[in-house]
């Protein structure tokens, strides 16, 4: 359904008053896209409305998939409603009329406003501009009436090795249905099962001798054909375990170093849209640092970015929507079943990826307030119920009163020091004590990842005062933190670097007073994904890491 959808924007009004008959769709936008990334709408917050038509077929059951609307959506399909979905970032659901016949018309009304009732999880202070739109990709699914609504494959056992698929079918059937599990072309599994009732799950054990595993550095990809008599699912999958032991994160049994950046969904030009180009571009960007490692900071990442990540070996770390919330609005039960959602939206994005090494949620809320202890083990838990295959955690800025550090499989920790408060020269300092606090207040040895540090660099900034802004001022900083973490303490499992590139931020007046430009200019590269000083240095450190030169850099003077 990805293309040009008739458009008109309706301006700041109540969806509820909307006659759709009396929409003159006079515009073209591009689904996806967000609307709000376009020079004539930037800046503007209200209700937008998409159409397109659509020839329909026959069929057994009809599924509208919205990739992502952002940032909350109600949907028709043939002047009939569909439903409404919200909080972005995760694909959405709507069961259509199977029956209907000739063309459909589809018609989604967008809204990009911040609104706590109809879309809790955005709030105008999270640091990254709120675009509005349908992000990602549509699909019109027209199936069988029995037919396969989702397929996930996890490892069992890396040695044999065994996968467990676990198929689920939606649709009755009087007489047995036929399943079929195909693995890299070769049939593995097939059986005859009389269906239970209208949505079953049908899980199975299957030794598949001969797979190679995946890794970073041998990310070998297999892939599942599952057919249940007419229809079919194709899911890439990889061999690979996940375990966390004492202090060290281990695939497949071996101990794994996280060199890595936080990286937003978000580009000056195309907003939360990311175009093939775009991921391809900052995968060679990834290559080119040495990274393996990426904080898919701060919401459920596309899921293409995933593919790419597991083809090319890339771990990823995860994470729900959600941004320094505070006690009153974790422990708000509006709220709370928003993430609760979100978090199983995350599961269901990430389960057969294999390079998703780390599920997380809830950065930086205020963990140190007793408000926050239960909603942010509900959510902890809620992910590990989900997926027992991953260690969860959550990216502490209270490292030394946090109250929900023993809830975690790896401790993570943002702290910026010689950027909010201190100097260059306190970094080494500073890190060991938040380290420190931190393993304290979760009462034993874990993994540790810093899961950001960095500091702004206007790009283009050189002064000889080296000051805060300047691009040597950045890369001084981050010369000092890679030094300290790994040459002179070498006990962290990893680094994300905040941040890959520089992103514009939200419009509210509390956070732009702090982001010159309007972005948040802490990225390795500026918001064209040019390199700054610090992306060099950066690299030289992480490819001398991973072992690819055999000289580290030299010391900065
Ligand atoms: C926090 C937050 C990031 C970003 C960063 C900064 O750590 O998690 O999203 O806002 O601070 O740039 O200050």
């Amino acid at each position: 359904m990805d293309g040009f959808w008739s458009f008109s924007y309706l301006g700041d009004i109540d969806p509820d008053s909307v006659r759709l008959e009396s929409i003159a769709f006079q515009e073209w936008m591009p689904v996806p896209g967000c609307f709000d990334a376009t020079p004539r709408y930037a800046g503007c917050r209200g209700i937008a409305a998409y159409r397109t038509k659509v020839r329909l077929h026959p069929c057994g059951r009809r599924v509208l998939q919205l990739g992502s609307v952002h940032h909350w959506g109600s949907v028709y399909f043939n002047k009939q409603h569909a439903g409404t979905c919200s909080g972005g970032f995760v694909q959405q659901n709507f069961i259509l009329d199977k029956d209907a016949r000739g063309i459909g018309e589809i018609i989604v009304l967008v809204d990009n406003r911040i609104d706590p009732r109809r879309s809790p999880l955005h709030l105008d202070n999270c640091d990254w501009y709120h675009y509005g739109g349908i992000a990602r990709s549509v699909c019109l699914v027209e199936a069988p009436e029995v037919s396969i609504d989702a397929v996930r494959i996890h490892t069992q056992n890396i040695h044999v090795p065994t996968i467990t698929v676990s198929v689920s079918v939606v649709g009755i059937s009087s007489k047995p249905i036929v399943l079929q599990i195909e693995v890299d072309g070769n049939t593995v599994h097939k059986e005859s099962i009389l269906l239970s009732g209208t949505l079953s799950t049908i899980e199975r054990s299957i030794d598949v001798p001969g797979l190679s595993t995946w890794s970073s550095d041998s990310p070998n990809i297999h892939a599942a054909r599952v057919t249940v008599d007419d229809d079919e699912l194709i899911e890439s999958f990889g061999i690979r375990s996940v375990a966390v032991v004492d202090q060290q994160l281990l695939v497949n049994g071996c101990p794994v170093q996280l060199l890595g950046v936080n990286r937003h969904e978000s580009s000056i030009q195309f907003g939360h849209t990311q175009t093939d180009s775009l991921l391809i571009e900052d995968l060679h960007r990834l290559d080119q640092l040495g990274c393996n490692f990426v904080r898919t900071s701060h919401y459920p990442p596309d899921p293409r970015f995933l593919t790419l990540c597991d083809k090319l070996g890339i771990y990823v770390w995860a994470e729900t929507t959600s941004w320094q919330q505070n006690g009153e609005q974790l422990s708000n039960q509006h709220y709370l079943n928003a993430q609760l959602d979100c978090a199983d939206s995350l599961v269901a994005a990430c389960y057969n990826h294999p390079s998703v090494i780390l599920l997380g949620a809830l950065n930086e809320v205020a963990s140190h307030d007793v408000l926050c202890r239960t909603p942010i083990e509900l959510v902890l838990n809620r992910l590990r119920s989900s997926d027992p295959t991953r260690p969860v955690t959550f990216a502490c800025n209270h490292p030394s009163t946090c109250l929900a550090l023993p809830m975690v499989d790896v401790i993570a920790i943002n702290v910026y020091p010689g950027w909010y408060d201190g100097e260059i020269e306190e970094i080494p300092t500073e890190l060991d004590r938040a380290i420190a606090n931190a393993e304290q207040r979760a009462g034993r040895k874990l993994p540790v990842i810093i899961s950001e540090i960095g500091a702004g660099a206007i790009p283009g900034w050189r002064d000889s005062h080296n000051g805060r802004w300047s691009e040597r001022y950045q890369s001084n900083l981050l010369d000092k933190v890679i030094r300290h973490l790994f040459l002179v303490r070498n006990d962290c499992t990893g680094l994300a670097i905040w941040q890959f590139c520089d992103i514009r931020t939200t419009e509210s007046p509390k956070i732009q007073l702090s982001r010159p430009r309007g972005l948040n200019n802490k990225g390795l590269l500026d918001e064209y994904r040019r390199p700054k000083e610090a992306f060099g240095v950066v690299a030289e450190w992480y490819q001398y890491l991973s072992g690819k030169v055999k000289q580290p850099p030299l010391l900065k003077l």
